[in-house]
Parts: structure tokens; C-alpha cells; sequence
């Protein structure tokens, strides 16, 4: 069990060539990645060349596609299903994507990376066991193993900068590659342009304006874009809260049950507004139901996000509650117990 961080820099786009590089922290969750026992087991900080898309050199050129049979389609799609990366990515993008990516089997003891050379390829494990050797002293310490999933090569593809460890295949695997020119022009870029819509997002929610800059970046990383549609069910009264959620286009109706478990609609919010922290703050069982009215287009921050990056935003979240005890108390419910511990 572990995970890789990676902080990502990238380039703001400021008109008078003002370079405030921003910094984000992407997590790749990966259960089957071993981390390396030692020193360097911490966060890795890279600090490299900034992404910029106007500067990119890349856009003119098309993809090449790789034709795939079926099956192979079908164990890409498993393979890529939870690299982070790929997330921001629309239906769209994603199908270029996986167009672009070609099968490489490999064999025991293969170097697919080897430490300070130039990026070629990102790749995506299909199956086998991949060692991550780094150079400590001028000689190839094991630091962990890539177990049948994950991802590794992006580091030099986004920042320009040498391959920073070497992979050898541990026995026969498959990869799935993306040449560097796909993964910035589609992946990176839509990593960047999915942070600065978040951060417009979150610089219109009055709650957070007492974050930085820094802290509200590392927010907008962390949000993942839901599409629901007219009636669909965002969150169901009385099941337990794993996310919170900002509106960033749409609408949404807040229900609640009352005592005959007659839904009542208890208020309206849209865009810029936010819901579902209730139950990440008080622990209790969500207390009440949210519905897509219309189309609607959220923005969802796990619990674990929340609590690492919403910390200092709870107190203006538990002096909301007595917001929500009065219109609950408008409408006849205030024998709601809406705290908890
Ligand atoms: P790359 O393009 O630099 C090597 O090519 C890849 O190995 C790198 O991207 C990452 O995807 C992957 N430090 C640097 N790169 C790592 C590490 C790592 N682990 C995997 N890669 N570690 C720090 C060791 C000093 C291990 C961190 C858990």
C-alpha cells in the first residue's frame, strides 16, 4: 500500500510575463505500489520547467492512432481507469488519447526507463511487476515496484527535465505507451486548463476567501468534475458523506424528508454555491437529499481532500450550521438534531 505524489509547477499565464509558478499536489492512490523503505519514501518536490500551453511547440502535430482489436481496447480502458491523469479528460480527449497509446510487451530485466535519459513515452501498466531503481551515492537503489498497475514517465514529459528513475520489468509485463507529444498536447494541457476553471470556481465561493493562493490551487487540483442530469440524485438523505460538492454551472434542489417522509424542498443553489459539507464536518448521515435541476455540472472534493485542504475553512463552515437550524426551523423541523460530537 502507498502512494506517489508529484507536485506539478505550472506557468501562470500572466500578460506582463509575470512567471508566478503555481504549485499543485496531484496524488495517484495506488494499493499496489510499494514504497521505497527509506529517506527518500517522502513527497517528492519538482521543480522544473513550467508547463505553459501558449509556449507549447507541440500543438501543430497530429497524433499517430494505433488500431486495437476489441480486447485490447477493452484492457486498456481497465488499465487507464484510475490514473489520475487521464481525469480531466472528455470523452473526446480521452479517445485520442487511447487512439495514441501502443501495446509493448516486456520481457524479465528491460529497462523501459533508464535514469537521466530524455522522455519519450508516459506509460500505463497492463500487467506485471515494475522495479523503480534511483541512483543514491552513483549506484541503482531498488525505491519501490510498480505491482500490475499505476503509471511512471511523466515527470520528464512535463517537465523537460531527465528521466529522474530507472523501470526494469520484473519478469514479463505489458505497458501501454503515449508518446510525449499526445501527453502534453492533450493530457497536460487538460490537467491545466481543468486547474485554472477550478480556480475560477473556487474564487467565487466566499468561504474560501481567507485560503492563498497556494492553498486554493491545491484545492482546485483535488476537485473532480461530475455531470448529473434533471433529477438525478447528487446525495441521498441519511447515507454517510464522502464528498463535498461546488456548483459550477446549474442548479441544484436541497430536500428534506419530513416527519410523514413527505420530501420538502428546502432551498435552491446555484453556481458558485456549495453543499454536502455538512456531514464531512459533523460526521453524521447526510441531512438532506440534493437533485440535479436540469443539467447540472458539480465539482466534487473527497473527505480526505477536505480535511487536509479545508482545515482552516471549518470554523466558517460550523457557523453556517445555525444558518441551516433556522430554515429548518422556518419550515417546521427544528426537531432536526443537525450536530454532532
Ligand atoms: P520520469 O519521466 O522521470 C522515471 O521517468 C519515472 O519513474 C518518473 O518519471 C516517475 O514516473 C517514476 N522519483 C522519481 N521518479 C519516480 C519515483 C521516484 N518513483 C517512481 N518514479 N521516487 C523517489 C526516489 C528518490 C520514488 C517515490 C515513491
Amino acid at each position: 500500500m502507498g502512494n506517489i505524489s508529484i507536485k506539478h509547477y505550472f506557468k501562470n499565464n500572466g500578460s506582463g510575463g509575470s512567471d508566478t509558478s503555481a504549485h499543485v499536489d496531484v496524488e495517484e492512490e495506488d494499493e499496489d505500489f510499494e514504497p521505497p523503505k527509506n529517506r527518500y519514501a517522502r513527497r517528492q518536490s519538482v521543480c522544473a520547467e513550467a508547463y505553459n500551453p501558449d509556449e507549447s511547440d507541440d500543438e501543430e502535430e497530429n497524433s499517430v492512432v494505433y488500431p486495437k482489436t476489441d480486447v485490447q481496447r477493452k484492457r486498456l480502458n481497465e488499465a487507464v481507469r484510475n490514473i489520475l491523469l487521464f481525469k480531466n479528460l472528455d470523452q473526446e480527449q480521452l479517445n485520442n488519447v487511447l487512439d495514441a497509446m501502443f501495446e509493448r510487451k516486456t520481457v524479465a530485466d528491460e529497462h523501459i526507463i533508464d535514469q537521466g535519459d530524455d522522455g519519450d513515452n508516459f506509460y500505463v501498466i497492463d500487467r506485471g511487476i515494475f522495479d523503480i531503481y534511483v541512483k543514491i551515492d552513483g549506484v541503482d537503489k531498488k525505491v519501490g515496484a510498480y505491482n500490475n498497475k499505476g503509471s511512471f514517465g511523466e515527470l520528464a514529459l512535463m517537465y523537460n527535465t531527465p528521466r529522474a528513475a530507472t523501470i526494469v520489468s520484473n519478469g514479463e509485463g505489458i505497458i501501454w505507451g503515449l508518446d510525449r507529444v499526445t501527453f502534453r498536447k492533450i493530457v497536460l494541457k487538460a490537467a491545466y486548463l481543468k486547474r485554472k476553471m477550478h480556480e475560477a470556481l473556487l474564487e467565487k465561493v466566499p468561504m474560501l476567501k481567507h485560503l492563498n493562493e497556494f492553498e486554493r490551487m491545491n484545492v482546485a487540483d483535488a476537485l473532480e468534475s461530475r455531470q448529473y442530469n434533471d433529477g438525478d440524485v447528487i446525495i441521498q438523505q441519511g447515507e454517510e458523506g464522502s464528498s463535498m460538492f461546488f456548483i459550477e454551472k446549474g442548479e441544484v434542489s436541497v430536500k428534506i424528508k419530513d416527519d410523514g417522509g413527505r420530501e420538502v424542498e428546502v432551498t435552491c443553489l446555484n453556481e458558485g454555491r456549495y453543499f454536502g459539507e455538512l456531514a464531512l464536518v459533523t460526521h453524521k448521515p447526510r441531512a438532506a437529499s440534493v437533485y440535479s435541476k436540469g443539467s447540472c455540472k458539480v465539482a466534487a472534493l473527497d473527505i480526505l481532500a477536505f480535511e487536509r485542504l479545508l482545515g482552516s475553512c471549518m470554523e466558517v463552515m460550523k457557523r453556517n450550521i445555525g444558518d441551516y437550524e433556522e430554515q429548518l426551523s422556518k419550515l417546521g423541523l427544528s426537531n432536526r438534531d443537525l450536530r454532532g460530537k
